[in-house]
């Protein structure tokens, strides 16, 4: 495989799409894929994962560093940049073979070619290459660490210094909460009349990986060379190709978008660490405060437990090792057990705010309820538990914190359940769906039924361990004594009222859903006073009508697929997809999922292209309300993958073993992809005649 984004000539406005769809990571740091010479106002950033901080009243994000890779050369006094030197020809690059950012601009006085990466081989480097040759003129290079850097909600650090030491530049910013990220850079410059080539090793540690990052920083550069160091990224890059490769035979612009997507997905993985998750905006920036959602287990993790099962790991374990964070939240709102983060930080601090969202018109906080209603996040956490355990059949993590993760959240849906006096039947009042637009809506579909799955689930799953694990289960009732509770899931899962799919097939989203005004999402889109308002709350655009965000019913049809007729999804995908914004990255790839299950491939694929370009094209949505959303769409990523294994390739695990059922879309010849399961790694291909190999070899 060789493959590289191009993107020719130079435009300000591709600013921002670029440093996403640039972005070089490697779990540790993403460096937003902006010029070497670009600052804060392009929004250059290296983004840290899993390290957080609070400045006044400002939102908790997620910390950039300080960019030891800021280098601008000028020749006579003028800027080597477009836009302010002239240009015959300017292209930006990303090789995803290999993680390398580049850039090729011919100035008029000079050309200029530089190469970036961080490494995949260890995740604390990070290099930089910058070529000047056919210079005209007498030029001159300034390259610094940039402390002056991009944040949403800084300045974050209020002490910065910097000094040097045995050739090895550094800078340690901290917090005033003690959090410390320090940078060293060791450059050289090497000049002729003609020509002048700066090269930088760099690498950052950080409070979290350390007593003492600044050491360690230094330490990382002893023995740093450019060379030795890229083979070793690309090398890296290529170990994991070897496994994570999709191959499209007959739409090349298909191969290419899922693989890019696969790219992001690789590049932000946790695997160089036992316990970290992955935020909604990938290592893209502070947008979303840096924080995991429900993202991560919903649409990101089967990727993961495919080709890179450590990293589906980390983020499960994240989950397991943040519950004393949703037994605080839970308690918050007087509930019981475990009500996890909307916005997870670390330790499973909830960074959602109240008022997410800010009126465009007034410029006022809007009062929004994804905090305290989207109860089915904890839903997410077990889903995505069980799908780890049910794939990878390591017990382990179930047996080292994963049951009571279990028994805390079927806790939290019995606390959370409403009983009508005289009625029999259990409701879960004022919740938020997926469908973010309609809020504090009562039994809606999705909830109820991820809630009615996670106490089914707890139930079976815990009666089990009874026998299989006697004593860890003696040990959990010691802890949380939650024996007594069994027979209530079973109870309280029969009793939940069911959003039962009518004559013509339909659930309603939600009570009283069908009785909103039934407008098309072009009529609700015309009613917009300003491009960026925020079309949910109270007085959103969408919410006293049925257009809605993002797939809810149909997410449910898809999650708990199996449970429902055929004729159902059909009659409610045709409801509900003309009815549908689209306006997350979340939704197109539950449609696409859904259409496959339809035996629709050609329906599924235009829904499969905008997720898997999402980022290769840009243009998504920046803003809601005044608050800045942009960034990379990592679940839009995985919901792609997941189309392509679950939906094209109607991969199904049964007992054990990979079964295709094939739906490609039209002009697909052949399609194919490794996953590990079980142990082994398989090859699966499916052809257009319909014709399918799952082929076995050793790890
Ligand atoms: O988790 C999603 C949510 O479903 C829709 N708004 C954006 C979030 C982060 O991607």
């Amino acid at each position: 495989m060789d493959r590289v984004i191009r993107r020719t000539g130079w435009d300000k406005d591709s600013t921002t799409d670029n440093g996403n769809r640039f972005l070089t990571a490697n779990g540790y740091m993403g460096i937003r894929g902006t010029l070497p010479e670009y600052g804060r106002n392009e929004l250059a950033a290296i983004n840290l994962a899993g390290l957080y901080h609070k400045v006044g009243n400002g939102w908790r994000e997620s910390l950039n560093a300080p960019n030891p890779l800021y280098v601008l050369h000028r020749v006579d006094g003028v800027a080597c940049t477009p836009g302010v030197m002239p240009y015959a020809s300017h292209e930006q690059a990303l090789d995803i073979t290999r993680g390398l950012h580049t850039r090729s601009t011919v100035f008029d006085l000079c050309v200029l070619r530089d190469e970036r990466f961080c490494s995949m081989d260890n995740p604390h480097l990070l290099c930089l290459r910058s070529e000047l040759t056919g210079i005209r003129g007498a030029a001159d290079t300034d390259a610094r660490t940039d402390s002056d850097i991009w944040e949403i909600y800084g300045p974050h650090y209020n002490h910065v210094e910097s000094g040097a030491d045995k050739g090895v530049i550094w800078v340690l910013a901290q917090t005033d909460t003690g959090q410390q990220v320090a940078v060293a850079r060791r450059g050289t410059l090497a000049e002729d009349a003609e020509s002048r080539v700066y090269t930088c090793c760099a690498a950052i540690y950080t409070s979290l990986d350390c007593q003492n990052p600044l050491a360690a920083a230094i330490r990382a550069l002893d023995d740093a060379d450019y060379d030795i160091l890229r083979r070793a990224h690309t090398a890296a890059w290529a170990a994991l190709w070897q496994c994570a490769e999709v191959s499209i035979d007959g739409d090349p612009f298909a191969e290419e978008a899922l693989n890019y997507s696969l790219y992001h997905l690789l590049s932000i993985a946790p695997r160089h660490a036992a316990s970290l998750s992955v935020p909604a905006r990938g290592l893209s920036g502070q947008t979303y405060k840096g924080a995991v959602f429900w993202d991560t287990e919903m649409f990101m993790l089967d990727f993961y437990l495919a080709v890179q099962p450590q990293a589906a790991r980390a983020c499960v374990r994240y989950r397991i090792d943040t519950l004393q964070g949703a037994l605080d939240k839970a308690a918050e709102y007087g509930y019981r057990g475990a009500f996890y983060a909307w916005e997870s930080q670390e330790g499973g601090f909830d960074a959602c705010s109240d008022y997410n969202v800010t009126d465009v018109f007034t410029g006022r906080p809007v009062r929004t309820y994804f905090r305290d209603r989207q109860y089915h996040i904890t839903a997410a956490v077990v889903y995505g538990l069980m799908k780890y355990t049910r794939w990878t059949k390591d017990m382990s993590l179930l047996l080292d914190g994963g049951y009571e993760v279990l028994a805390q959240s079927a806790r939290f849906y019995l606390s959370l359940l409403w009983q009508k006096p005289g009625s029999r039947t259990y409701q879960i009042l004022g919740a938020v769906g997926p469908d973010e637009y309609h809020e504090k809506v009562d039994n809606n579909a999705y909830t109820n039924e991820m809630a009615r799955w996670t106490l089914l689930t707890a139930a079976e799953v815990l009666a089990e361990m009874k026998g299989s694990h006697p004593a860890a289960y003696a040990a959990l009732e010691q802890k949380i004594g939650f024996e007594r509770e069994l027979p209530l899931y079973k109870r309280a899962s029969a009793r939940l009222k069911e959003k039962k799919p009518g004559k013509d097939g339909l659930i309603e989203q939600f009570d009283g859903y069908f009785a909103l005004e039934d407008v098309s999402v072009d009529t609700v889109r015309g009613r917009l006073m300003d491009p960026r308002e925020y079309w949910g709350g109270a007085n959103g655009v969408a919410a006293h009508t049925r257009v809605i965000k993002q797939a809810d019913v149909i997410a449910m049809l898809y999650m708990l697929r199996g449970r429902y007729a055929g004729k159902t999804t059909r009659a409610n995908y045709d409801y509900y997809e003309p009815r549908t914004e689209h306006g997350s990255s979340l939704s197109a790839c539950m449609y696409a999922l859904a259409a496959c299950m339809m035996e629709r491939p050609d329906a599924a694929y235009p829904l499969f292209m905008k997720s898997a370009a999402a980022d290769l094209a840009g243009g998504g949505k920046q803003w809601a309300g005044l608050v800045y959303i942009g960034g990379t769409h990592p679940a839009a990523a995985g919901g792609a993958y997941m189309t392509f294994l679950y939906g094209f390739l109607g991969l199904e695990i049964r007992q054990g073993l990979p079964v295709l059922h094939p739906r490609l879309p039209e002009g697909w010849k052949s399609a194919s992809c490794k996953i590990q399961l079980g142990g082994f790694e398989y090859t699966l291909k499916a052809k257009a005649d319909g014709s399918r190999t799952a082929i076995k070899a050793p790890l």
